[in-house]
């Protein structure tokens, strides 16, 4: 596969390519220093990875998150605008504003995140409602079997089956260490798949459409797996998360 979301050695077949582009998307970031305060007033260290096709690079940090993003930026959705649509095999197709997700019943949970590339955060407590929830709410059709889900970034896709989605550690998150989630993060609304790799955990989350199979995400088309188990998929050993 070519798009590769890690820089391990198989990530850059050429070499030097890789450490100019880390460094250009470093400084080009730049201007998002004003936002290093609160991520570190939050204990979180990051740093920025692109994963543009043909585009790898990442730079190490020290036990923080690294934010991902396949287009190379990070789309901003103004609160009031912002919608997530459950489409499909519904009985009752919603448009959801934040307002909506906030009359749902709130959860909280504290999980460990952990990319397929290696990296783990430990006990990142986040809220917001089940996406079992959600899907009670529109009522799911006894023919769907999978989720497909879209980010307004244009570009970023997963899935899950239903019966992954009902689970009780599959969060449609508002919040994230007890504030909102930081554009770099997928603000407003994103995905936490806690007991799966970080990839499944879809940012600038608007679109569930319920459809009668798989649709295999963006990097599952790219050669990860569709069920993402930390721990047990992707020829990884890591200690599950849950
Ligand atoms: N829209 C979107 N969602 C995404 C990604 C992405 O590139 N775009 N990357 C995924 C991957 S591989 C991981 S590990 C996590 C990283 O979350 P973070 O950027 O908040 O650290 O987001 C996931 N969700
Ligand atoms: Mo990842």
């Amino acid at each position: 596969m070519t798009d590769q979301m890690t820089e391990e050695p198989k990530a850059s077949p050429r070499g030097t390519p890789v450490g100019r582009r880390v460094v250009l998307g470093v400084v080009g970031l730049g201007a998002a220093g004003v936002l290093a305060g609160r991520w570190l007033s939050s204990g979180v260290s990051d740093v920025v990875a692109s994963t543009a096709p043909g585009l790898a690079s990442i730079v190490p940090a020290a036990g923080g998150f690294r934010i991902y993003t396949v287009t190379g930026g990070y789309p901003e959705m103004p609160p009031a605008d912002y919608r997530l649509g459950v489409s499909g095999l519904v009985n009752e197709p919603m448009s959801l504003s934040l307002d909506d997700l906030a009359q749902l019943p709130q959860t909280q949970m504290t999980k460990d995140f952990q990319c397929v590339t290696g990296w783990r955060v430990e006990d990142v407590p986040w809220s917001g409602v089940l996406l079992r929830d959600v899907l009670d709410a529109a009522g799911v059709e006894s023919d769907a079997e999978a989720l497909k889900l879209t980010s307004f970034d244009g570009a970023y896709t997963e899935s899950l089956t239903v019966e992954q989605a009902m689970r009780d550690d599959m969060l449609v998150a508002t919040s994230m260490y007890g504030g909102p989630i930081e554009v770099k993060h997928g603000a407003p609304v994103r995905l936490v798949a806690a007991p799966m790799y970080g990839y499944k955990s879809i940012k600038w989350m608007d679109g569930i459409e319920l459809t009668r199979t798989v649709i295999p995400g963006y990097w599952e088309v790219r050669g990860y797996d569709i069920d993402a188990w930390v721990g047990k998929s992707n020829g990884r050993t890591d200690e599950p998360v849950v």
